[in-house]
């Protein structure tokens, strides 16, 4: 029995409240993507290690966000022939009775195979195959890497892909199949929408009819990468930088970033995953996977992320999404 179940039973015994804790898994992950599917929580990370060793994604599966699950290697570059290294933080979103899971690989540059590509399989654990036999997105347009991608559902239906590294963000219009991209009315197949300062790691939710989206700023492999916010009425922005809410704490970790959110149905409780650099970490790939709760102000700023070691309560889920 590990340290954590232990411990829940005895705080459980002496009626205290309980939370899991930060860290959620062991080992390094960073880049975590949560989402709820059929009342269970999913996280897919990317694997926190030397490029040449990221030929796989792992998935952790919780009913409460507390006791977690490991699901070894539920894509593997063995199952995609054009990606070698490089599988990076992989977008989960499920359509029509399928799960898929949208992922960079390569860490491409101008004039390599790599880039976005997307996977499917017919549960949330996998195993996940190739959906196209090829990048989805191979092209640096408007300078932005095809990497770091965030599916978005609006509420008419459309599917809408915000990607990009190297400081530039773009936004697509999927396929219904997610087999390609589509022209937006104006003919164009790639809109920029980079806020200010934007990096990488772009995540827009909807709340009360406004587009929040939030991306990471700074390097990850330092102390100060951090993730901001903007609020919208369009999905197409603009996004004007409204600052900083989660960046590093010297108590806590440094380096905390590219993140995502898990809103829970039918409430107004929202819950950011990230990952974060323990203190005195030594190496860039130090990343470990941490959730903690988001709040709102009274006017829909999200107010700045407090950081735990203790993490959040367990929750466990009624409702379907
Ligand atoms: O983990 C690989 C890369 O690190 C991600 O794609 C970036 O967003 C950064 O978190």
């Amino acid at each position: 029995m590990n340290k954590l179940i232990i411990a829940s039973a005895l705080i459980g015994a002496c009626g205290l409240s309980m939370s899991a804790a930060n860290p959620i898994v062991e080992g390094w992950y960073a880049d975590p993507e949560a989402i709820i599917y059929d009342n269970t929580y999913w996280v897919y990370p990317t694997r926190s290690l030397p490029y040449e060793e990221q030929v796989a994604l792992d998935a952790f599966s919780s009913p409460d966000l507390f006791h977690w699950t490991k699901h070894e290697a539920v894509l593997d570059t063995n199952a995609v022939k054009w990606a070698t290294k490089c599988l990076w933080a992989p977008a989960a979103i499920s359509k029509d009775g399928k799960y898929y899971l949208f992922f960079g690989a390569n860490d491409v540059h101008e004039g390599e195979i790599g880039g976005i590509g997307v996977a499917v399989a017919d549960r949330p654990e996998g195993p996940y195959k190739d959906l196209i036999g090829k990048p989805l997105i191979n092209d640096i347009v408007n300078g932005a890497q095809p990497i770091d991608q965030f599916v978005f559902r609006d509420d008419d239906g459309s599917y809408y892909m915000y990607y990009g590294g190297w400081g530039h963000c773009n936004i697509v219009k999927l396929k219904d199949d997610f087999t390609g991209i589509v022209p937006f009315p104006d003919g164009e197949m790639y809109k920029e929408v980079t806020p200010k300062d934007y990096v990488e790691g772009p995540f827009m939710f909807k709340r009360d009819g406004k587009y929040y989206f939030m991306w990471s700023q700074g390097g990850w492999t330092g102390p100060d990468y951090c993730v901001a916010y903007s609020i919208s009425d369009s999905p197409f922005g603009p996004f004007n930088n409204q600052g900083k809410i989660l960046q590093r704490d010297e108590m806590i970790g440094t380096g905390a970033g590219h993140h995502s959110v898990i809103h829970i149905p039918g409430t107004d409780d929202y819950y950011m995953v990230y990952h974060r650099h323990p203190i005195g970490a030594t190496d860039g790939n130090n990343r470990v996977t941490c959730i903690d709760r988001m709040y709102f102000d009274s006017e829909g700023n999200i107010l700045p992320v407090r950081m735990t070691f203790d993490g959040v309560e367990p929750r466990t889920l009624t409702s379907k999404k």
